[in-house]
């Protein structure tokens, strides 16, 4: 069998998103998630332009192979750009491989480890009754594990806090630049979590995403004043460029800490692994080098107790959601899968037999990911992608802050 086409889709149902389809000699197809948010043509340009010559009359059962090839071949290694194409290749080629062998690509990794994927849902509002009422809202669905949100007084913008049933921190246009303090943050969020736990008890999972705006002694800061509450993690409290910063962290509170859903590589989280600097590793399929990679991540992870919580935003394709799910049920070391449900067009674009039942994610039982994107669903206007841009955040005194 040898790999006869390779077709890049750009589609916008919703948002945008690449994806990778790879067809064989046999009539065979496998789909791999090739979208990095905010920067998806280069993506696309680098797979069509570099890639997909490559990938013509090659063995689709040759996984671990290609990779090495699309890896080390390129001289050029790591980044997102070159890390998600690869992913996508790896991803479609799995997908293949469990088409081939009759099999749900997660009995090709050993098996399951577990029944279910435990997801955590994002729970926010502009208030705090509005926040305690989104929350109650997940606990009556089933949900296990909330990310809590909050509005502060005296900032009027906040990562992951919308009136809107699905949260879309990106636009069209250039985006409107907002204005961040820490001082005001690091003083009210204590307060919600005291009044998310007394209203829910202790057995409910709790975690909350900083999304990079701290520095080390702020995090710590925030980490301790936070152990009342017992957090399941505290997500990217600080950049992770500087693994230092985590140790800074780590000394001054037990709140756990994740962080990784920028990462791409091994080599971003080795040493916050080996050094037990991390307590979960956020690394996703498709911005991490693809299931192959992936795995390798999680495998030094679970020596090193760490546990996996892979990135799952809206702004990953369901073909990345699927293949997620296959790793999250096979690896012995899995914590928690982020899951924000995508808007009902993106559903139809990507048909897809995962499904969420009382708090468990549960992957197709059909051969391969259990995923597809269907072109004819692709709206014509959509099939180029829309300009997509990620917010801009500032200090009170102007200066660029994280988003
Ligand atoms: O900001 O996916 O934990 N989830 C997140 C996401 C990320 C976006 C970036 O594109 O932090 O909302
Ligand atoms: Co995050």
């Amino acid at each position: 069998m040898s790999i006869t086409a390779a077709r890049v889709i750009v589609c916008s149902p919703g948002r945008n998103f690449v994806t990778l389809k790879i067809e064989t000699s046999d009539g065979l197809t496998g789909v791999g998630d090739a979208t990095l948010n905010g920067r998806e043509l280069a993506v696309a340009a680098y797979l069509t332009e570099h890639v997909v010559p490559l990938l013509i009359g090659r063995d689709p059962a040759r996984i671990e192979d290609t990779w090495q090839y699309l890896y080390k071949g390129a001289y050029w290694r790591r980044g997102p750009v070159t890390m998600t194409a690869i992913a996508a290749v790896d991803t479609a080629l799995w997908d293949l491989k469990g088409k081939m062998a009759g099999l749900p690509v997660y009995q090709l990794l050993g098996g399951r480890s577990r029944s279910g994927v435990t997801v955590y849902g994002h729970a926010n509002g502009s208030s705090l009754d509005a926040l305690l009422s989104s929350v109650a809202g997940f606990v009556d669905r089933g949900y296990r594990a909330v990310r809590i949100q909050a509005a502060i007084p005296d900032i009027s913008e906040i990562y992951g806090v919308t009136s809107a049933a699905i949260y879309e921190p990106a636009s069209a246009a250039i985006p409107a630049e907002s204005v961040w303090s820490t001082e005001h943050y690091l003083a009210h969020i204590p307060s919600v979590f005291a009044r998310v736990r007394e209203e829910f008890g202790p057995a409910l999972r709790l975690l909350h995403d900083v999304h990079h705006r701290l520095t080390p002694i702020e995090a710590a800061r925030l980490g301790k004043s936070l152990e009342p509450y017992a957090l399941t993690w505290l997500e990217d409290p600080v950049p992770a460029e500087l693994p230092d910063g985590y140790r800074l962290i780590r000394q001054h509170t037990t709140t756990p800490l994740a962080v990784g859903e920028v990462f791409n590589s091994i080599w971003d989280c080795e040493r916050l692994i080996r050094e037990q600097l991390i307590d979960y590793v956020r690394a996703t399929v498709v911005h991490a080098g693809g299931l192959t990679h992936l795995r390798r991540i999680f495998d030094l992870a679970a020596l090193h107790h760490v546990r996996t919580g892979s990135h799952g935003a809206t702004d990953l394709s369901p073909v990345c959601m699927s293949a997620a799910l296959h790793l999250d049920l096979a690896v012995p070391n899995f914590g928690l899968q982020e899951y924000m449900p995508h808007a009902p067009e993106t559903d139809e674009v990507f048909p897809h037999g995962y499904r969420y039942e009382d708090g468990y994610l549960h992957a197709a039982e059909t051969p391969g990911l259990g995923v597809d994107i269907d072109e004819a669903a692709v709206r014509a206007a959509d099939a180029k992608g829309h300009a997509w841009r990620n917010p801009v955040w500032r200090y009170e005194d102007g200066s660029f802050a994280e988003w």
